[in-house]
């Protein structure tokens, strides 16, 4: 008999111990997202305005490119008092984080609750209203920030060891509505001033390949489950760090949508992913 619940105590405490742990982390990402949210909250809904090409031509062109073939490029897309302020907010930051997804991805990613605790300057533009519009504008929807647990809502992409690169790939939507991939190039920078990296943007588009052109401060805008893409390996000495936003139609997904999105973001954020 003493045998038998000796036998049956270890698993159920094991089972009891696992469930608390899990429960306990659970606990402290949800009391750390309503922390990043208040904080949000406080963000002034103005930031962004100077959003250089919020009027036509260039946003004609910039609509119809996106209504042919799901990619839109805005050259020089903000004001460079703006622009001058994020490149320093990313580079203040970048030192924090380096995650590695074997093959498809070699590079450092800085994940959305680092920025938005370490960076509002990045946050304030991401969820205010200037950038927002311009996306619906340019997409011909209305769309919203993806959810504050989506650590690819607002993220800093960064190559910097010869050889990080991005394999072919599209950024599958988890959302139910449309999902919207907006970079904005903060650092291209090759060995010899003036140059930019060897890194390049290739998009897929109608069976052919393009290269994307991406100096600093230019906005490329697509739909990124629709457009296969890459990023070619930067080469010694080169630098690149990308501002990376989504935005969606509709930011509520199924609960299958879910599961997949956290297995994705363990790629690239590590296990703390699962219990976002
Ligand atoms: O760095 C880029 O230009 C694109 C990055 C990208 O495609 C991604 O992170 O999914
Ligand atoms: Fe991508």
């Amino acid at each position: 008999m003493a045998v038998d619940s000796a036998a049956w105590l270890v698993p159920a405490t094991l089972t009891v111990v696992a469930g608390s742990a899990l429960l306990f982390a659970r606990r402290r990402r949800q009391a750390l997202y309503r922390e990043l949210l208040e904080a949000q909250g406080r963000l002034p809904a103005t930031a962004g305005t100077a959003i250089r090409h919020a009027a036509p031509p260039d946003l004609r062109a910039a609509c119809r490119s996106f209504a042919a073939t799901h990619l839109a490029v805005v050259p020089d897309a903000l004001d460079q008092a703006l622009f001058d302020d994020l490149r320093r907010a990313a580079e203040r930051l970048v030192a924090t984080e380096r995650s590695y997804l074997p093959v498809h991805k070699k590079g450092g990613t800085v994940a959305y609750e680092t920025i938005s605790r370490e960076a509002p300057e990045l946050t304030a533009l991401y969820l205010g209203r200037p950038l927002r519009d311009l996306v619906a504008r340019i997409t011909g929807v209305a769309v919203v920030p993806t959810p504050i647990h989506d650590q690819s809502s607002l993220s800093l992409l960064v190559y910097e060891r010869p050889g990080d690169h991005i394999n072919w790939h599209f950024d599958h939507n988890f959302y139910r509505g449309r999902h919207f991939t907006l970079l904005i190039p903060l650092v291209n920078r090759g060995s010899d001033a003036g140059d930019l990296s060897h890194a390049r943007l290739i998009a897929r588009i109608e069976g052919q390949e393009r290269i994307v052109a991406t100096p600093p401060n230019t906005m490329v805008l697509f739909e990124g489950a629709r457009v296969l893409h890459k990023v070619t390996p930067i080469r010694d000495g080169e630098r690149r760090i990308v501002l990376s936003m989504t935005y969606t139609t509709d930011p509520t997904c199924a609960w299958w949508q879910g599961v997949l999105r956290r297995f994705k973001d363990i790629g690239f954020f590590g296990l703390r992913a699962l219990w976002t």
